[in-house]
């Protein structure tokens, strides 16, 4: 580069470059003069940038990082127009917070000044988008926030900044800057500087791990819970010989991502009740609620270890899961360290007798099971059409594909349930956030095949959620970016859990006897096919379930051959 100096407001992108960011999500506003002014003049002295992402709608960028860090393990950034840009992006924050998806967020900040200084206020706004404390609108979803003071800051506040969201535990931070701070010039030589900050990540250690072991060893009735996924590859491989090896049932309470084969013998389903009640120690892998106290209860005398990047999830002020003994550690390695251990373990003193009593009964439990998803599987072409059926169809036909030498990652919010669509692999599965911040799904998917373009990507989801999405910025960003997701909209005219939520409190109460729960119905439903065709989507809508498979296969081509996005509105009655 041959200028000595750059705009503040291109030097934070330049230096995002450095750090290794793709891509900036961003949407715009009269803030922005010096970071597109910035942009450009960085772009003129040849400077490299990550690519800026335009986007329609802060919930739908702030949804695509999320994604594109799922598919690539690396943070990107969002840049958001001031107070009212942020809070539209804070439920996307929440969501990567509570899911510990590391994100630079950034938004300017309304000139300080009425005169006489440049970037000082120049219409009206500038003083109706002033805040006391604009950070508070994110503050609690981030683990580092600040205010750009000086321009030459920026490098080494970018290094930082990034630095701790890569940190264990992961997580969001934020940046706010004001107009005339990036209006003001910054030295180029510390942009172009390798970074300067290494994240710290947290492996267990090595004596926790051996008293993990120890407990797990000597149970006789000992359970795995995960919920979060098990870390990565190797975690998810360690976990299913673990389990494998010592014949210990895995259940996944509400999971979020899969950490075992919906195909493998110990996975025993989502149910804590046939496990939880009888367990005398219990592994709980990464799980912020891994089963509900209110209707599952521990045995007396029965020992839990918690592991994972933050075992007491200590940014939620009531959690009050047992831990006798908490393991801070990113989740794969710990994973593969246990796994070691345990094996350690077994040479000395092989566990044959009781492994092989436990796995007998695990294996009725899962042929059960497996019973019930064959009927289904048999039926659902005959009955109104149910997600457990969408999930079905849609498990068949992703089956053993491999696009880009990946399976296919299906998403779900409120859509595909995770049992009927016999996953088998780690990364093949994303559920909302327990934060459920809804409208996440679509966009996630998006930043997901941003990242990973030859991977098939579907994002399935309720109704409700499909609109929460912003699905006009969403197919909008996505014919714009040539990002061909496959979104399959889960139907059932309304918000059924919330209806389920009114009947589980007040199973014979008023709202219980009318023809309808109230607020709960979305009547009419909108035509979503003619959503999607406004972005010129290939878009059918499915109401007879026999049809399903075939719609399915349409679709999939179009994604995949066409690389087109392609949309499926399918009518469900549950
Ligand atoms: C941003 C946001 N607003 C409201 C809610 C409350 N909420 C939880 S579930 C739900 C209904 C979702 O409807 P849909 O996606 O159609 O799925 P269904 O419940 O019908 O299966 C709502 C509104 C939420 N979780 N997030």
């Amino acid at each position: 580069m041959s200028a000595p100096s750059l705009t503040a407001g291109g030097a934070v992108l330049a230096r995002l470059a450095q750090l290794g960011v793709d891509l900036v999500f961003v949407n715009s506003g009269t803030d922005f003069p010096p970071i597109v002014e910035g942009l450009a003049e960085a772009d003129a002295h040849l400077v490299d940038l990550p690519r800026a992402v335009l986007v329609a709608h802060e919930h739908v960028a702030v949804g695509m990082a999320h994604g594109y860090y799922f598919a690539s393990g690396r943070p990107q950034a969002v840049m958001l127009h001031t107070n009212v840009g942020l809070s539209n992006g804070a439920t996307g924050a929440i969501n990567a917070a509570t899911d510990h998806v590391p994100m630079l967020l950034m938004s300017g900040r309304t000139p300080t000044v009425e005169q006489d200084r440049f970037g000082a206020r120049t219409v009206p706004i500038g003083w109706g988008q002033e805040m006391r404390d604009q950070t508070a609108l994110v503050r609690e979803a981030c683990k580092w926030d600040y205010e750009l003071r000086f321009p030459e800051q920026v490098p080494q506040l970018l290094d930082r900044a990034l630095a701790i969201a890569c940190s264990t535990p992961k997580g969001p931070v934020y940046l706010s800057l004001p107009r005339e701070v990036l209006c003001e010039p910054c030295p180029i030589e510390a942009i172009e500087q390798a970074p300067a900050m290494a994240p710290a990540s947290i492996v267990a250690s090595p004596a926790a791990i051996a008293d993990a072991a120890e407990l797990l060893a000597g149970a006789e009735r000992p359970v795995i819970f995960a919920q979060r996924g098990a870390g990565d590859e190797r975690g998810f491989e360690a976990l299913a010989r673990l389990a494998d090896a010592w014949s210990i049932p895995v259940c996944q309470y509400w999971a979020v991502a899969t950490a075992i084969s919906a195909e493998h013998p110990m996975y025993v389903g989502q149910d804590p009740q046939p496990w939880l009640g009888e367990a005398d120690a219990i592994l709980v892998v990464d799980s912020l609620a891994p089963w509900s106290p209110d209707v599952h209860r521990l045995a007396d005398g029965c020992r839990v270890i918690q592991l994972g990047p933050n075992p007491l999830y200590s940014r939620f002020p009531v959690r009050n899961f047992r831990s006798d003994l908490s393991i801070t550690t990113e989740v794969g390695p710990g994973l593969v360290a246990l796994e070691q251990a345990l094996l350690e373990r077994a040479a000395l003193d092989p566990p044959a007798g009781r492994v092989a009593e436990r796995r007998r009964r695990v294996a009725e439990a899962v042929d059960g099971r497996r019973r019930r998803l064959t009927l289904l599987a048999e039926g659902g072409a005959g009955e109104p059409m149910t997600k457990a059926w969408v999930a079905h169809c849609l498990g068949v036909a992703i089956r053993g594909r491999r696009d880009g030498g990946r399976a296919t990652t299906v998403l779900s919010e409120l859509g595909c349930p995770f049992d009927p669509l016999l996953l088998t692999e780690h990364g093949s599965w994303r559920q909302e956030p327990h934060s459920g911040g809804l409208g996440w799904s679509l966009p996630c998917a998006m930043g997901m095949k941003l990242a990973d373009p030859e991977r098939l990507v579907v994002a399935t989801m309720g109704d409700g959620s499909y609109m929460f999405a912003n699905p006009v910025a969403c197919h909008q960003a996505a014919e714009a970016n040539d990002i061909a997701v496959l979104t399959i909209v889960l139907n059932n005219g309304g918000y059924r859990a919330v209806h389920h939520a009114v009947l589980g409190l007040y199973p014979s109460g008023y709202a219980s006897k009318g023809d309808a729960v109230p607020l709960t119905e979305l009547a009419p439903s909108p035509n979503f096919a003619m959503v999607a065709e406004a972005s010129r989507a290939y878009a059918e809508t499915v109401d007879d379930p026999a049809a399903l498979p075939a719609a399915l296969e349409r679709a999939i081509r179009v994604v995949t051959i066409d690389r087109r996005q392609a949309l499926l509105d399918v009518r469900v009655v549950d």
